[in-house]
């Protein structure tokens, strides 16, 4: 049983949703354990065919890491808990099953970076997208800036990461971020569609395949990931990050010195 997560299998498609509603499905470290124990179970499972990764509640796929947890966290931490996540994240991204994000709200920050992990990208009309991480004074930290450009293009990652705007679900698919928009009541449906659709291929051809695929866009991954593990290190020691952090729980707006 967990606490922040809810899976459920529908025959050989698995159904992962990520339940913390009141925090917007906020990634905190207490979910992200509980995600490495399902993981271990997933991995296992070899009828699994296909899985699909959603939000509960109406408003959001998953808005981040938790903030609150920011709030201590210093270089040392900082690279810790990015090392931990990257991992986490490249988990999902190299499970033998496709992955399916349905995003069903926001997915922003560390929860854009989930849905990079996945395979591919569906979304509702009030999806919205940002790496907003910029605004708390730090960068992201699970992958996010080695995935968005490989996805979206250097320029639109750029833009994306630098000014920590949202997009919305139409933006989204103009970019390529996500493969489809839906009527929100027609999501899940739609990614079930899918993911049955996969699951009907030969299994061994689809784990190859998306295999293949995820190996084409590794040049020289490794040092990509490391730096930006450290740089997210570093931004945590600044004072714009405090400040960042704090002006977010204060619901005030921040006020940066580039420190
Ligand atoms: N962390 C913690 N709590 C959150 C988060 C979050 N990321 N997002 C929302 N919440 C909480 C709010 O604090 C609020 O809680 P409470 O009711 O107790 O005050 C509740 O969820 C509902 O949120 P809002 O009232 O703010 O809802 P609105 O509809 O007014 O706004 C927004 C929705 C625009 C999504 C707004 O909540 C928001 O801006 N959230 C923060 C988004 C953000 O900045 N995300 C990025 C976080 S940083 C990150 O992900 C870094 C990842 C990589 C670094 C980690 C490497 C290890």
């Amino acid at each position: 049983m967990y606490k922040t997560l809810i899976y459920e299998k529908k025959e050989n498609i698995g159904l992962l949703t990520i339940n913390r509603p009141e925090k917007l499905n906020a990634i905190s470290n207490e979910l992200i354990s509980e995600l490495k124990k399902l993981l271990d179970e997933i991995e296992k499972d070899e009828d699994l065919r296909a899985l699909i990764l959603t939000g509960a509640g109406d408003k959001a796929f998953v808005a981040g890491a938790d903030i609150k947890e920011l709030v201590d966290r210093d270089a040392r931490l900082g690279r810790r808990v990015s090392q931990e996540r990257q991992e986490v994240f490249s988990r999902i991204e190299n499970l033998p099953v496709p992955v399916i994000a349905a995003v069903n709200g926001y997915a922003l920050g560390g929860g854009l970076e989930l849905a990079l992990a996945c395979s591919i990208r569906i979304c509702s009309e009030k999806a919205q997208f940002g790496a907003p991480e910029v605004k708390l004074g730090i960068i992201p930290g699970d992958g996010g800036t080695q995935r968005l450009p490989r996805l979206v293009g250097l320029g639109r990652a750029m833009e994306l990461i630098l000014t920590g705007d949202f997009i919305d679900a139409q933006e989204a698919y103009r970019i390529g971020l996500v493969n489809k928009v839906l009527p929100q009541e027609e999501l899940m449906d739609k990614a079930m569609e899918l993911a049955k659709k996969i699951a009907s291929r030969p299994p061994l051809a689809v784990r190859f395949a998306k295999e293949a695929v995820n190996r084409s866009q590794e040049g020289d991954a490794a040092s990509g990931f490391a730096l930006e593990s450290y740089l997210h290190a570093l931004s945590c020691t600044t004072e714009d990050k405090k400040e960042g952090v704090s002006a977010f729980l204060e619901k005030r707006k921040g006020k940066f010195k580039g420190k």
